[in-house]
């Protein structure tokens, strides 16, 4: 049964031991989540009842995911898959989950799991089906700007730009930036798939990033590319003494050099106060 789908395998373990390896993955810190082709499900008999979800989600009736597990550790992913992941079916309203696979010997999906689900419907919708893999995890300079500055999703998305030029050419509708809620939340759930709608990243205040892409390898790219950014700007400001930074006709040539759209409204931030 389970030697059925080794490349989604081997993609999360990857992935999970790359987060690790990037120092993202503290014990149980960060999830990952991916939606499934019909031919990417295993042919088993559940291995739970339904559990509600709590909300309806339409939009991905009867779509199955691979997910982490609760309280288990993304660096372990890659040593015994199937205790610290699980595939998932859900109902045909979206309203309820039973596990198909995984989760050994017993368990449950990422305390995350409504904010992940939450975001697989608005970005199935959103992005005409292309969008599959969703990603959160903490990686520590993204988190550290959100101690250091004050921000709203204009500011954060200028500063990355302006301090990783590959940034707008990655992400050129921006990464949204969601003041402090309880992590697992409906209310934050509903937040970041709003946000992610329109951005494939958006990062939690004090907490972590979420990032979205087609599969796991284009959201963990971009995280990397958000979070490298991140660090040039905490390298450069530790010198005590930035003296350049991209102007928006350098950010605007280089987005049009790669036939990239940026957020207008967000070019016009005033990040000048950072640079000093
Ligand atoms: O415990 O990252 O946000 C996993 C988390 C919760
Ligand atoms: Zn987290």
């Amino acid at each position: 049964m389970q030697e059925q789908f080794p490349s989604i395998i081997q993609s999360i373990m990857k992935t999970s031991q790359d987060m690790w390896q990037k120092g993202w993955a503290e014990a149980n810190g960060g999830n990952i989540s991916l939606r499934l082709e019909k031919e990417q499900v295993p042919v088993c008999s559940p291995k739970s009842d339904w559990i509600p979800l709590g909300c309806s989600l339409p939009e991905l009736s009867k779509e199955c995911f691979l997910v982490t597990g609760t309280g288990r550790y993304l660096r372990n992913i890659a040593l015994f898959p199937w205790k610290n992941i699980g595939i998932i079916e859900l109902d045909e309203t979206a309203s309820g989950y039973r596990i198909l696979e995984g989760f050994e010997p017993t368990g449950k999906p990422t305390s995350e799991l409504a904010a992940h689900l939450m975001t697989h419907a608005s970005i199935k919708k959103a992005y005409n089906n292309s969008k599959r893999a969703v990603i959160h995890t903490h990686a520590p300079s993204l988190i550290a700007l959100t101690y250091a500055l004050t921000l709203d999703s204009a500011l954060l998305s200028k500063l990355l730009w302006q301090c990783h030029v590959e940034c707008i050419v990655g992400f050129p509708s921006g990464i949204e930036f969601i003041p402090w809620m309880m992590a697992g939340s409906k209310d934050i759930g509903e937040a970041t798939a709003m946000a992610l709608a329109r951005r494939p990243l958006a990062v939690w205040q004090f907490h972590g990033v979420f990032g979205t892409g087609r599969n796991l390898d284009e959201a963990f790219g971009l995280i990397d590319m958000a979070e490298k950014a991140a660090s040039i700007f905490l390298l450069a400001k530790s010198t005590g003494c930035i003296r350049h930074a991209p102007t928006v006709e350098q950010l605007r040539s280089i987005a049009e050099n790669f036939k990239g759209v940026p957020e207008e409204s967000f070019l016009n931030a005033d990040t000048t106060a950072f640079f000093r």
